[in-house]
């Protein structure tokens, strides 16, 4: 058994002065049991806790960390642009220069407004859709999360499906009548949406690759009938690529499937590990943001210097050749594994994986919606999770969040990852 004295004293701590001991509520391993390990620090894909145990880490710190820990390039470019100041409130060239690398990589961007995380990027881009259409009206997708403003938390995906919050307590029923649901994958549903309030959806937001209920691929020809079923009604579709955005490729899932959207959201992998968001899309429809146009969205550390450098020196990274080469075959790689550890352990497992994001669902078949991904046995997940973590591998603390893999990632990781995997899955 790994030594756990030190993370229980200070999770000990932690709980008598931060709601459930934790800054957001999938860390506190609610959905898996037991109690959170307590990270110390990290580097490339592994990290240590507090008493010094080691993990292999697919956590990845929920996505951003596509390099992996603590890589040397981002660290010191920190180091350098700390050393000059670390806020101004004021325009520096290092937006501009990620402005620019974000401009270039995504087909939907013309036009970039940095925020401080993708909660901010989706709210604000909702706004926006409104202020465009003059509609009020929004269309989300059961199991999908876009962060925690007020009128996303209905039948949420990521910590709100991992509690199994039915929505959020505090939301005004107000709010909530203006968010309309379907279920993902389902076209059928969304025709009847618009059938019902057609001119009065301001816009449908989705994550193009669901992975906020555990990763959920969009079936062939999903996304392409959203983006002709919200263009004959004047609405904007808005792609949520906060996790798949630089990560499936350097144009994100819009890249990936060749579905350009009205509006995109980024965040996490743009900010090298930093706090960061961002919205952009069409000129015409970003003309409308303060400044220049009446919706109003503003941010004391929006555009940041010492985000935008981790940013700036992540995504010219990424924009190496063979980059996302490596990522998705080391992510196939993996999850092949993975379903021939669960064939020789005899465990029935589904394995989802696109690119190097992937997620083992303990269902007998492919989950194509929430509904379907709500069926994983959470419970064996929580014993497989807790078995891995024993096996110094450190898994998302939640059946319905995706793995990640990183460019730090080497066969060694892989070899043990199999191993273990394997052994858990037979106990
Ligand atoms: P943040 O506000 O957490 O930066 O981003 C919200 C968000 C928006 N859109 C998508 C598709 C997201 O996945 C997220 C945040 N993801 C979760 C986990 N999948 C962050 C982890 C957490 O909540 O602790």
């Amino acid at each position: 058994m790994l030594a756990h004295e030190r993370s229980r004293e200070i999770f000990g701590q932690a709980r008598e002065l931060m709601p459930g001991g934790v800054n957001s509520p999938v860390r506190a391993f609610g959905a898996v049991g037991g109690e959170p390990v307590v990270m110390a620090r990290g580097r490339g894909s592994h990290i240590w806790d507090v008493d010094g145990n080691e993990y292999i880490d697919y956590v990845g710190s929920w996505g951003p960390l596509v390099l992996g820990h603590a890589h040397p390039a981002v660290v010191d470019v920190l180091q350098k642009a700390a050393a000059r100041g670390t806020s101004f409130g004021a325009l520096t060239e290092l937006e501009v220069e990620l402005a620019r690398l974000v401009c270039a990589a995504v087909p939907s961007i013309e036009r970039v407004r940095f925020v401080n995380s993708g909660t901010e990027a989706a709210m604000s881009a909702l706004r926006l859709a409104r202020a465009f259409t003059g509609r009020d009206k929004i269309l989300k997708f059961e199991g999908c999360y876009h962060g925690h403003a007020d009128g996303l938390l209905a039948r949420a995906g990521s910590g709100v499906a991992t509690l199994g919050l039915p929505d959020s307590a505090g939301v005004p029923a107000s709010y909530a009548a203006e968010t309309l649901l379907a279920p993902y994958n389902d076209a059928g549903a969304v025709e009847r949406v618009f059938a019902a309030h057609g001119r009065g959806i301001a816009a449908v937001i989705i994550e193009p690759v669901a992975a906020n209920m555990g990763v959920v691929l969009p079936e062939p020809g999903y996304l392409r009938f959203l983006r002709e079923i919200t263009e004959r009604h004047g609405t904007l579709l808005i792609f949520d690529e906060v996790i798949t955005g630089f990560r499936l490729s350097l144009g994100g899932a819009q890249m990936y499937f060749g579905v350009v959207p009205d509006l995109t959201c980024l965040g996490k992998i743009i900010g090298g590990g930093l706090p960061v968001g961002a919205y952009g899309g069409r000129a015409d429809v970003m003309a409308l943001v303060a400044p220049e146009g009446a919706m109003y969205q503003a941010g004391t550390l929006s555009g940041n210097p010492m985000a935008m450098a981790a940013g700036i020196v992540t995504l010219r990274l990424l924009s190496n050749e063979g980059m996302y080469r490596g990522l998705d075959a080391m992510g196939a790689a993996l999850a092949e594994g993975l379903r021939e550890a669960a064939r020789q352990a005899e465990a029935a497992v589904v394995v989802t994986q696109l690119g190097s994001m992937l997620t083992v669902f303990f269902v007998e078949e492919a989950p194509r919606d929430y509904a379907s991904a709500k069926r994983a046995d959470a419970v064996r997940y929580g014993r497989f999770f807790g078995a891995m973590l024993e096996a110094g591998v450190s898994l998302p603390p939640s059946q319905f969040e995706a793995w990640f893999v990183s460019l730090a990632h080497q066969q060694a990781d892989f070899e043990r990852t199999l191993e273990s995997a394997e052994a858990a899955l037979r106990a």
